[in-house]
């Protein structure tokens, strides 16, 4: 049978505790993090605005993917679709995991707490990175204030600042005992799920063994390289920006929006979004509208229905000197944009299948939204 990381025969044979503390791990490690102070962008904001001929989505086949290609298409265009990126047994594979992840979740809090299924069971920890206004004990402000003096009198002042802040934080933060998770962080986890069960998304870390499966899945296609190399550093993760999506219909658009809007633009970003399923333009399957121009900056809100969106009125009319187009998606291309390209879930009243894909937000490890919660690779 399938040798496929994907598979849900792999997926069963898993060992899911072992996932679930893997994934746990993984968000651990920024729990103190902040991103660095100096930033190198990849998109200057001062560029000055290029008006292209062209207002397509470049596309290339598989074969014809290196970072070069990527880099180019991304400063120049916005975006890029590889075509055919992975098989059809994959991504077969990954629907049947889908759906699997939709029926497992979908069950009482006192259930969920319990399960231990890799398909469906959320790292104890998940709730605590939430966000809260709780001030930290003084304890701990002692102790991060100490901790850089204790690290000099037995280092010396060779090592580099950044590198101390990072070993000493990594050393006392462990000495910290974790707060009670309080209710409004518990309020905030239930509103992150409901807002993305509005749009038919689940959090990848909301199920260890897929989120450990997909990483390996991106291993075995070279892709941690290629985002590596893009970034300049090694990439990471988030919990809020890495989900596994099963439209719903009547599809629920969201309207249209550069994610930078609320993730800030001071970061280092690259989406690697999977259509599962052929969508897009006329298919009858919700793909994505897309402006398709390279963008510096956060567009206009005016009009918008939320202050992180871009008015339809504003899109049509031509605002954006380039009108919108609805590409045509195959299972398994790969579609790659940053938090600057304009898009939304492609809206129409008339579509008669429902969309799979999974998207999956890349950011440099130095130069991550601290609030989309980073996640170690
Ligand atoms: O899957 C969709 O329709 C929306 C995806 C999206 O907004 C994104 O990948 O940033
Ligand atoms: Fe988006």
């Amino acid at each position: 049978m399938s040798q496929l990381q994907v598979a849900l025969e792999s997926l069963d044979s898993r060992d899911v505790l072992s996932d679930k503390t893997s994934v746990a791990e993984r968000m651990e490690v920024f729990r103190d993090v902040l991103p660095t102070k100096e930033r190198q962008l990849l998109v200057n904001p001062d560029t000055p605005e290029v008006m292209r001929t062209e207002t397509t989505i470049p596309e290339i086949n598989h074969a014809e993917l290196s970072v070069e290609v990527l880099r180019t298409a991304l400063a120049e265009q916005g975006a890029l679709i590889v075509r055919g990126m992975f098989s059809t047994d994959e991504t077969d594979a990954l629907i049947e995991v889908i759906d699997r992840v939709f029926d497992c979740s979908n069950v009482s809090k006192e259930e969920r707490d319990k399960l231990l299924s890799p398909y469906f069971s959320p790292p104890k920890n998940l709730v605590s990175f939430m966000p809260e206004k709780r001030t930290k004990p003084a304890i701990w402000k002692l102790m991060d204030a100490v901790a850089p003096v204790i690290d000099r009198v037995f280092n010396g002042f060779k090592v580099p600042q950044e590198e101390r802040d990072k070993r000493v934080s990594r050393y006392f933060n462990s000495l910290k005992k974790p707060l009670p998770v309080t209710p409004e962080q518990q309020m905030k986890l239930a509103a992150l799920r409901t807002f993305n069960g509005a749009s038919g998304a689940i959090m990848a870390v909301e199920a260890p063994s897929v989120a450990e499966s997909l990483l390996q899945f991106y291993d075995r296609h070279s892709i941690r390289e290629l985002i590596a190399e893009y970034l300049g550093e090694p990439p990471c993760l988030s919990v809020k920006k890495w989900v596994l999506r099963r439209s719903q219909l009547p599809v629920n658009s969201g309207g249209w929006h550069q994610d930078g809007a609320f993730m800030g633009t001071d970061i280092n970003s690259l989406n690697l979004w999977i259509p599962l399923t052929h969508c897009g333009g006329e298919t009858g399957a919700p793909g994505m509208d897309v402006v398709p121009r390279r963008l510096h900056n956060i567009a206009s809100a005016e009009g918008a229905t939320f202050d992180w969106s871009v008015s339809d009125e504003y899109v049509q009319s031509g605002g954006l000197k380039v009108l919108p187009v609805a590409p045509v998606f195959h299972a398994g291309d790969a579609f790659f944009f940053d938090h600057l390209y304009l898009h939304r879930t492609q809206a129409r009243d008339d579509f008669t299948r429902v969309r799979y894909a999974i998207e999956t937000w890349f950011f440099g490890e130095t130069t991550f939204p601290k609030d989309q919660i980073p996640v170690k690779w």
